[in-house]
């Protein structure tokens, strides 16, 4: 790992050049960041979980809402930091001090003087933020609220990671390498969802909360369902398969992590297509190299699926064929990944340059989710999936394609659920780093 604080001072450094070069870009010459607002439910005294403005967390992992960041080219960057006198609720964490080394930290009680403290705007200055409402009486003209030209410009530098954003999605991953250990014990021993899932926090140490996204665990059927959320408790007999997608966040930046295990019992050619998909995903890991188009690694993916589908005797047609005729599709109808920083599918993996042109996935294929040539620094997932969802292969069981598959077997497999095996990769000039298997090698 980098030095903290040095590996933070060059995010900073980078995050105002590259900053001052889109204002310059779009016509702004000063630009203020809010934290974000807390969101209440309709009704009630109740606040959903604070997520921060993602372009904010870019700048400083600073906690809470109504913060006030202030940058202006050729300036030591401002953050005005809202700490509220409260004794209903534990006021927010100060700024860490690698923070406070970077930025002027103003601190204010409210948010009103948070924006006093900003001062007056003028019509070169840009918000980004979701407190709109508070933007057109500071002076801030609607064509400088979350300017599309600006946002566009600041999300593609989002694409290419720091060494300090790849520190802190490194930590995530050495977090939560040792709750999937936990949960995969959990399963061998005969655990429901529920206790699986309790299993992965416990090891993990963190409330749900800071969790970067809801645990996906699912048992035998349930692996088939892409984000199956519920938990069952005990019920039925021992499970043979086992799905289990989940994260950590370190710094506001997510590792996303999935692993299929399979115990005694399992069908045995479910067990084959589970391990020619290990094979597939490793093999992917070590192809997406720069230069490569993400659109045709996803593409490879489905090639590999119909191959394994055709050895495995579910296709009567060659794999190739299968392709083909996209009968893939309803074995795999996600895409081979996304980005992956601040947001776990972060922005901009349909983004072509820096001015905002969207290259759409190709027909067929709406869920992919990165359509771009693979460069340096990208940071994204390689997650091929293989699963038995009776309600995408309903269609095809009548009409052209009914004779290219066997039914029976489709039919014994689909208790087993699916596969999915996730990977979080950097890729770098020489080689990728494949930051998921340093910390859990299988
Ligand atoms: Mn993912």
């Amino acid at each position: 790992m980098t030095e903290p604080h040095a590996a933070y001072a060059a995010h900073v450094a980078a995050r105002a050049a590259t900053t001052a070069r889109a204002l310059a870009e779009t016509g702004f010459d000063r630009l203020l960041i809010h934290s974000g607002v807390p969101f209440t439910y309709f009704a009630d005294d109740n606040d959903a979980p604070f997520h921060p403005t993602p372009h904010f967390a870019h700048w400083a992992p600073v906690d809470g809402p109504h913060h006030l960041l202030d940058v202006v080219p050729g300036k030591r960057p401002r953050l005005v930091r809202v700490q509220p006198r409260d004794f209903w609720y534990a006021p927010p964490a100060p700024a860490p001090d690698f923070v406070q080394r970077e930025f002027d930290v103003v601190e204010v009680a409210t948010p009103g003087a948070a924006w006093k403290e900003i001062g007056a705007a003028g019509p070169r200055t840009a918000f980004i933020g979701a407190a709109i409402e508070e933007t057109g009486t500071h002076g801030i003209v609607p064509a400088g609220v979350n300017p599309r030209a600006l946002v566009a410009r600041l999300d593609w530098e989002r694409t290419y990671k720091s060494d300090w954003e790849i520190d802190a999605i490194a930590a995530a991953t050495a977090k939560a390498a040792p709750a999937h250990r936990a949960a995969e014990a959990a399963f061998r021993a005969g655990a429901p969802e529920i206790e699986i899932h309790h299993a992965y926090l416990a090891a993990l140490g963190d409330v749900e909360e800071a969790l970067p996204y809801t645990t996906i665990v699912g048992l035998d059927d349930r692996a088939a369902t892409l984000h199956y959320h519920g938990k069952r408790g005990r019920e039925g007999g021992k499970a043979r398969v086992f799905l289990i997608d989940a994260g950590a966040a370190t710094r506001g930046y997510a590792c996303d992590i999935t692993r299929t295990y399979i115990a005694a019992g399992a069908d045995p050619v479910f067990a084959r297509l589970l391990d020619g998909m290990k094979k597939m995903q490793a093999r992917l890991s070590v192809e997406g190299r720069p230069g490569k188009s993400y659109v045709d690694l996803h593409f490879e993916a489905h090639r590999i699926v119909g191959a394994l589908l055709s050895e495995t005797g579910v296709f009567r047609v060659s794999g190739e064929e299968a392709f083909a005729r996209g009968l893939t599709h309803p074995f795999l109808p996600h895409g081979l990944g996304h980005f992956l920083g601040i947001q776990v599918h972060d922005v901009a993996g349909r983004q072509i340059d820096r001015e905002g042109t969207i290259a759409p996935p190709p027909e067929g294929h709406p869920a992919l989710r990165i359509t771009r040539v693979i460069e340096e620094r990208m940071l994204f997932t390689i997650e091929p999936g293989l699963y038995f969802i009776p309600m995408l292969l309903e269609p095809y069981r009548t009409g052209p394609n009914r004779d290219a598959f066997d039914w029976a077997l489709v039919d014994r497999l689909i208790p087993s659920g699916g596969i999915r095996i996730e990977d979080n990769l950097l890729i770098g000039r020489d080689e990728n780093r494949n930051l998921t298997r340093e910390f859990l090698p299988d």
